[in-house]
């Protein structure tokens, strides 16, 4: 069933026989758009070498409105052109150009047609271990994706298991006709890759200064660019979670990327290297070992060591994808060095598309502390999957749409992004809309509430990541601990704790290291308290973990009352009612195990003498 997604003015898909660039395709879906609005005006797509590849810029005259722009800009200044005239704002002035050049979605789609952490139903190309798409829901798709200029794909799962690792062997021919789809909408492929994968092949060793295995790598890239010449390149998850890499043979992380950089580097071909490694067999006894202090630990000393086409991809806080974490510090620290931030848009720790979880406002925290210019690229972790509505919850598609709008531009405001998509996406009323927008601004402030606030980790349940379980990965072998006792909570990872503090540049260190300007929302990340700890508003820690947990529930049930009452096409509306419903028990089962969790700990009462059930 189509779904036009932000774009349900554009239902018609166009005709992409002979198509196959961007300036192509524009000039197609200027007009059809244009028709389809109703705009009154004819539309001009006009390609400048000249211009860098993304750049474009719209001209308006009284009939006319015309796109200039470099090969894939001439598309983004098309898209841009449709979504302003439906939004009825004004095009924007002057050259625009994107902050990042390469703005990628990673998906972790299984070849049997499992998605890890998934919640949006089965691939949308692969079934029964192979390649096998619907056309036109891939151009459905690209086109949402370009429509926000996302121009990378990365099509498998970091955790390449059998039988993907056939896809740069057996299966070339079939990537390339699937590349041929997104190509016009300037999309590249990228493929993970299995660092062991020449063993497979009758090498003894994956070591990468054997000079075998360099040539082995070698001779398979040029295969692969024979099919795909514009692949963007291979994306690498080793020595993490089980998966082999270069410590196997005593080499360092950046022998291990430089390698299969050296065989990509004739190719223009990129290598996109993970530094998601820490100890996942971690002792819960050992007080030593700091899960947050790895990545920095693993990969600051090798600064400047990468190629240029080395590309480090950095989750965007030291653990994983948690409802608040500091920024990464390594993503700070890293001088000479390309470096790509890794968000998730896939809800595995946030709710999993079931509760109202809007994350624009979340990314936007992340780019007050992070340099603009200290990134190359930037690349997400799809929430896609084959559901009617590609993301499962008709309203986390917003975090798609938001994640391209930010990717190019990051100065963005959350309102403006969100007020966008709700604009684009619903024939609202005015009232509305902004219900509906203030909704989706406020529903990570609430989910943070009812689940583990003040910078409280991992109370989660295991493997599932769904729902509370405030112990469930406290005496496992993941590095992700609380620690409550009868006294206190929380981790000292300052100078007289696990020093993790110190990885930061100076400002940061001392904000986090010192109890009293450490953001709240951060508290029991940076420091152990007693429950008795006198917060900056006045209330103890005790107090503020029941109250926020209180709050958050009631705050839930407002919002999926306000949303419910919203006139949502036919199309969505049960579905997000479904799972609105499903979102208050989920808040209301995590504020009562929370509260009672630490309740039977402290044996605190609530002051304000609400039910905490024993
Ligand atoms: O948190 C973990 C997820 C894994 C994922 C891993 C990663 C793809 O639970 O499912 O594996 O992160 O980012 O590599």
């Amino acid at each position: 069933m189509p779904y036009p997604a932000w774009l349900p003015f554009l239902l018609e898909t166009p005709d992409l026989t002979h198509v196959s660039t961007p300036l192509e395709l524009a000039q197609k879906e200027i007009n059809l758009g244009l028709q389809a609005l109703s705009a009154g005006i004819k539309g001009k797509v006009t390609c400048d070498p000249a211009l860098p590849r993304d750049a474009y810029r719209i001209v308006k005259s009284e009939q006319t409105v015309q796109v200039h722009g470099g090969s894939c800009g001439v598309l983004y200044g098309t898209y841009e052109v449709l979504m302003a005239l439906r939004e009825e704002r004004d095009f924007p002035e002057g050259l625009q150009t994107p902050q990042y050049p390469d703005r990628m979605v990673n998906c972790w789609d299984n070849m049997d047609g499992s998605i890890e952490r998934g919640y949006a139903g089965k691939s949308l190309w692969f079934s029964g271990g192979r390649l096998q798409y619907d056309e036109q829901r891939i151009l459905q798709l690209s086109r949402l994706l370009a429509s926000v200029g996302i121009n990378v794909i990365c099509l498998n799962n970091v955790n390449v298991h059998e039988p993907a690792q056939d896809l740069i062997d057996l299966q070339l021919p079939d990537l390339s006709k699937l590349a041929a789809l997104f190509r016009p909408f300037g999309i590249r492929l990228m493929i993970s890759i299995d660092f062991s994968q020449p063993m497979r092949h009758d090498l003894s060793t994956a070591d990468p200064l054997s000079h075998e295995v360099q040539a082995w790598w070698k001779n398979r890239v040029d295969l692969v660019y024979r099919e795909i010449p514009d692949l963007y390149g291979f994306l690498v998850k080793a020595d993490s979670e089980h998966r082999p890499g270069p410590f196997t043979y005593g080499r360092t992380h950046a022998e291990g990327a430089n390698m299969l950089a050296d065989a990509l580097a004739s190719h223009g071909g990129k290598l996109v290297w993970r530094c998601f490694v820490y100890n996942c067999t971690q002792d819960w006894r050992d007080r030593k070992t700091d899960r947050p202090c790895a990545a920095y630990d693993t990969y600051q000393p090798l600064d400047g060591q990468f190629r240029e086409n080395v590309i480090l991809q950095v989750k965007h806080g030291p653990f994983d994808f948690q409802v608040r974490e500091p920024i990464s510090p390594l993503l700070l620290s890293m001088q000479s060095t390309n470096l790509a931030m890794e968000l998730q848009l896939a809800q595995e720790y946030t709710g999993q598309q079931i509760d109202l979880y809007t994350m624009v406002p979340m990314w936007k925290e992340l780019f007050q502390v992070l340099p603009k210019d200290r990134l190359c690229a930037i690349a997400a972790v799809s929430n896609l999957g084959a559901s009617d509505c590609f993301t499962g919850h008709p309203l986390a598609l917003c975090n798609l749409f938001g994640y391209g709008k930010i990717a190019w531009n990051p100065s963005l405001a959350s309102g403006d992004v969100v007020r966008s998509f709700v604009r684009l996406s619903y024939d609202f009323s005015q009232e509305d809309r902004e219900s509906l927008t203030g909704c989706m601004l406020e529903s990570r402030a609430i989910y943070e509430k009812y689940t583990a606030n003040l910078g409280l980790c991992w109370m989660i349940t295991p493997n599932q990541h769904y729902g509370p379980n405030p112990d469930g990965y406290e005496y496992q072998s993941w590095g992700t601990y609380h620690k409550a006792d009868r006294n206190a909570v929380g981790i000292d990872r300052t100078g007289s704790g696990t020093g993790y503090t110190l990885q930061y540049p100076e400002a940061l260190r001392e904000l986090y290291a010192n109890v009293a300007s450490c953001p709240d929302e951060l508290l029991l990340f940076f420091h152990r308290l007693p429950y008795t700890f006198v917060m900056r508003d006045g209330r103890t820690l005790m107090q503020r973990l029941y109250d926020d947990h209180f709050e958050g529930l009631a705050r839930a049930e407002q919002l999926t009352k306000t949303l419910c009452a919203l006139p949502f096409p036919e199309r969505d509306r049960q579905e997000i009612q479904r799972r609105a419903a499903l979102q208050v028990s989920n808040a209301r089962e995590w504020c009562d195990i929370i509260n009672t969790f630490f309740h039977r700990f402290s044996g605190i009462p609530d002051e304000m003498g609400r039910t905490i059930y024993d």
